[in-house]
């Protein structure tokens, strides 16, 4: 049977007619169906994401999950490459200006509507744990700036759809001076009239930064507990309850969800691995795996973990205890350093910092930042800086060996925070080092630190699905690197078809990329749909390097939405370009084993 993608809400910001004509692209039989490759950042991989309870439900077989479709024999969500397919030149535009603005595919946002089921990524046993009944209620606190409106609304949405309302004291919205007009615009109308009366949309006067943002969104809280999101996020199933109840027993204990991935360039929600959090000497933040003795408990998998270090988009903290510890530094900046901060704070001022591996949370991670600071500064080392100067002591050394430059660097003053570290009686940093994270690694001469015991959980490479030639059926010409196919950044071309030329030969895969040689990928620029695809370095998480075949031969481009096509067939220069999906002859390709 052929399933059509379900996906429009009323709502979808999209235009209906577009929608409309988007609606009825079939998607079974008409491209290799498969599992949407799992390999993202963090850079581990996972099997297909595994629903059997929804399988057992009829009318969920062949509904649509955002952009994945469930199989109904497998069980498997699947992706539905199509859902980024450009029609026209408005399409275009929003796809284009969505990454210059936002860094992620804001037409596949906007045609996802503000409501979509995601694939519920927690393990099997959380589903069989029960929470108290007497839960503190939470005020949910989203500051954005510049937010493409179906994403931030997908998160509000994810919010109120997914959590009891008992629970749900509030939403805060904290708009933090953005300058997008249609958002302003758009989004207090839609509070208004759309959401309920506990969504609260606040303004800052001025841009702060996340930062402070937050804490204004705090202040304006008046729930027991708090809960940070990033503007981009959809919470699953069960989100709630698994981060209230730790706090509802200790309110010192601070809560992160497990990161899920929703990839910038699809949108395809999929699950993370469990993984904590840790950070380097140039205070950068890093995923670790977590040291088996940690999951060896009664609850196995499903047990929260001690995690020196949190991302810092996405917690839950008693409201009092956030303010008792000080909340965040206000001398920082726009963006970077405060995720660190406040975690080591949390543990050397006796607190503890725990993931719940059965509360799970997607975000849509980007590959650029698209804002900067208004003075064009780089915050993150300012607040880096402070953070060295008020929490590290000896070992702030360990930063400035690395960034010898930022030594005399000024960095405001942190005399607030100092004396807070005193009031509280905070341990020191050696402490937090023995105690916490002791794998950290201490360079120079007298370093020493054991080594940890991790789980090793090898990198799958893909599955290779063909082998073989590129092949434009109108030239009978083959398609070739420009130059060498080691080159990375090379155009491709057309040339004349060598049998015997292994410089010809592509591998298909099933994460839907295209190697030549065995060597480079074929990928596309995220910024304008319009540019040549080049061959780059084979990152692994889908998007500029997803391509599938298609109804009348096409070769289309996943987050690029067109097709593959020959600029000008009859010349002998043999260009290639993406366009619009038109069936034309250019755009007829072969993959020939
Ligand atoms: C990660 C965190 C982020 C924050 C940051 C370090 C996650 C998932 N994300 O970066 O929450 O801790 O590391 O600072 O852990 N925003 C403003 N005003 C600004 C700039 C940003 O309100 O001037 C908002 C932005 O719209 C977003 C949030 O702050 O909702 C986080 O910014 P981001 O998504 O660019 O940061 P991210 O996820 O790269
Ligand atoms: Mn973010």
């Amino acid at each position: 049977p052929c399933v059509t993608l379900l996906c429009f809400s009323a709502d979808s910001s999209g235009k209906s007619e577009e929608n409309q004509s988007f609606k009825n692209v079939p998607i079974k039989g008409l491209e290799p169906q498969r599992p949407f490759p799992k390999k993202f950042y963090p850079r581990f991989t996972r099997g297909p994401v595994h629903i059997p309870e929804l399988q057992q439900k009829e009318n969920k077989i062949g509904n649509s999950f955002g952009n994945h479709i469930q199989d109904p024999v497998k069980g498997e969500i699947e992706f539905s490459p199509e859902m980024g397919m450009i029609f026209n030149e408005e399409d275009q535009e929003v796809r284009d200006l969505g990454y210059q603005k936002h860094a992620f595919n804001m037409l596949i946002s906007n045609r996802l509507g503000y409501h979509r089921e995601v694939p519920d990524t927690r393990d099997a046993k959380c589903r069989e744990k029960s929470y108290p009944a007497d839960l503190p209620s939470a005020s949910v606190v989203i500051c954005f700036y510049n937010e493409a409106l179906s994403a931030l609304l997908r998160t509000v949405h994810s919010v109120l759809d997914r959590t009891p309302a008992h629970l749900l004291h509030e939403i805060i919205l904290v708009d933090d001076n953005s300058e997008l007009a249609d958002l302003k615009k758009d989004l207090s109308e839609y509070v208004k009239t759309q959401l309920p009366k506990t969504t609260k949309l606040v303004r800052n006067e001025k841009r702060e930064g996340l930062i402070r943002g937050r804490m204004v969104g705090a202040s304006h809280a008046t729930g027991k507990v708090l809960v940070f999101l990033d503007s981009h996020c959809e919470v699953n199933e069960m989100w709630l309850q698994p981060l209230l109840t730790p706090i509802r027993e200790d309110r010192r204990t601070v809560v992160c969800p497990v990161i899920d991935i929703i990839s910038a360039d699809t949108l395809t929600y999929s699950s993370s691995p469990v993984v904590r959090g840790g950070f380097n000497w140039g205070l950068h933040f890093k995923w670790d795996l977590v040291p088996l003795a940690e999951l060896q408990g009664p609850e196995g998998a499903t047990a929260p973990i001690k995690s020196p270090t949190m991302a810092g988009g996405l917690f839950a903290m008693d409201r009092e205890y956030f303010n008792e510890l000080g909340q965040y530094d206000s001398g920082m900046d726009i963006w970077g350093g405060e995720n660190l901060e406040i975690s080591f704070r949390i543990w050397m001022c006796g607190g503890r910092l725990l993931i719940i591996p059965c509360s799970r949370v997607g975000h849509i991670f980007r590959k650029r930042r698209p804002y900067g600071s208004p003075g064009g500064q780089d915050t993150m080392a300012h607040n880096s800086l402070r953070l060295a100067h008020v929490w590290m002591d000896e070992y702030k050394e360990q930063y400035f060996a690395l960034r010898p430059e930022l030594r005399m660097r000024s960095y405001g003053n942190i005399t607030d925070r100092v004396e807070l570290r005193k009031r509280l009686n905070c341990k020191s940093f050696k402490w937090y080092l023995d105690n916490i994270y002791p794998e950290m690694q201490i360079s120079g001469p007298n370093a020493k630190a054991p080594q940890p015991v991790f789980i090793n959980r090898a990198q799958k490479r893909p599955k290779i699905i063909q082998r073989g030639r590129l092949y434009h059926l109108q030239t009978n010409k083959c398609l070739v690197a420009q130059g060498h196919p080691s080159q990375k950044g090379g155009l491709v071309v057309l040339r004349e078809c060598d049998y015997n030329d292994q410089n010809q030969v592509w591998i298909y895969n099933e994460d839907h990329e295209l190697i030549l040689n065995n060597l480079l990928c074929l990928d596309v620029l995220e910024t304008r749909s319009s540019d040549p695809p080049r061959l780059m370095k084979c990152h692994g998480s889908g998007g500029s390097q997803q391509w599938t075949f298609g109804k009348n031969n096409r070769l289309y481009q996943v987050s690029v939405g067109q097709c593959l096509k020959v600029v000008d067939p009859l010349s002998h220069k043999g260009y290639v370009t993406v366009a619009i999906c038109d069936g034309s002859l250019p755009q007829q390709w072969h993959f020939e084993s």
